[in-house]
């Protein structure tokens, strides 16, 4: 029964509330919800950056608009572990060969990409991107706007560079299918502009967004081609999330997004996936024990 609700409900947007929508949040994911319901966020711009994602799908912002204090000295941390590591002398020779290997290639499919971090990467339970990624005011914000306290699902990072292939995959305009809603959170490692294959996403068409039920119709069963998707919801709709180094955004990419089709500089990205309970595919793997205190709204994301 739950395998059939939630392929239902995937990879598409609710226009309003249903019998399944009630399901996901009263049944499916009850705990969590009242955990959110119970609780007050600690920090006073919490209720509009939510708000923002309630309405739109969508936030931008430096990350010092997201992260706490705390959180700031561990996004310095991970960033330079990354870029470290995007530098390295192995990655520089895959992106020369244009082809990623190893633990380097996680999806067959995106070989537009190497893979910094994978989501079967093992984090130390101590190390800068798992705290970053368990940040108290961020997991605050997903879950003012989830309605429900969060599960972390996935960290992942990588580097797109330019192809000379026309756009595939997550180049396309798609919806995820993790859950009903998502909160996806990106950060630009490196400065990205047009030629660097930014974010791209359509305002207000995730569930109970106002262009939710503006919905193309597509030949493939993911991915929506331009002259598809241009018809219904026009190019001057489109949100092109460029920006500097250390921007962030927070999007529900139950709403149609695409990027990461760069033609001529590496864009290197770190990111973290946010749902309820109702993925219950395995989240990310910690090693060790961590030396610091747990708040409850983190204990329950792992
Ligand atoms: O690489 C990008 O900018 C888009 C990524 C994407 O589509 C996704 O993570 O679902």
């Amino acid at each position: 029964m739950k395998i059939g609700i939630k392929k239902a409900l995937s990879r598409r947007a609710l226009v309003k509330p249903n019998a399944l929508y009630y399901f996901w949040k009263y049944a499916a994911n009850a705990g969590r919800v009242k955990a959110a319901k119970d609780y007050t966020p600690t920090y006073s711009d919490v209720p509009s950056i939510a708000e923002e994602i309630t309405r739109e799908g969508i936030v931008t912002g430096h990350v010092s608009d997201f992260l706490s204090p705390e959180g700031l000295e561990h996004f310095a941390d991970a960033k330079a572990e990354v870029l470290k590591l995007s530098r390295s002398e192995e990655v520089q020779r895959m992106l020369a060969d244009g082809n990623a290997k190893g633990e380097f290639k996680y999806n067959k499919g995106k070989d537009y990409l190497v893979n910094l971090i994978t989501p079967k990467t093992e984090h130390l339970a101590d190390g800068p991107v798992l705290r970053l990624a368990l940040d108290p005011k961020l997991l605050e914000v997903v879950s003012s706007y989830l309605g429900l306290w969060p599960r972390l699902f996935q960290i992942h990072s990588w580097l797109n560079y330019p192809t000379e292939e026309p756009a595939k995959a997550s180049q396309m305009w798609h919806r995820d299918p993790e859950d009903l809603r998502i909160v996806k959170a990106f950060i630009y490692l490196v400065d990205v502009d047009e030629d660097t294959g930014p974010f791209k996403f359509i305002p207000r068409t995730h569930s109970f967004g106002e262009f939710a039920n503006c919905v193309p119709h597509h030949k493939d069963r993911k991915r929506v081609e331009d002259d598809e998707m241009n018809p219904i919801l026009s190019p001057d709709l489109h949100r092109v999330c460029t920006g500097p180094a250390d921007t962030m955004i927070l999007a529900d990419t139950v709403g149609y997004h695409r990027g990461g089709k760069p033609t001529s500089k590496n864009r290197v990205l770190l990111t973290f996936t946010y749902t309820s309970s109702w993925q219950s595919k395995p989240g990310p793997q910690i090693s060790g024990t961590p030396s610091w205190s747990m708040n409850d709204m983190q204990r329950m994301a792992l």
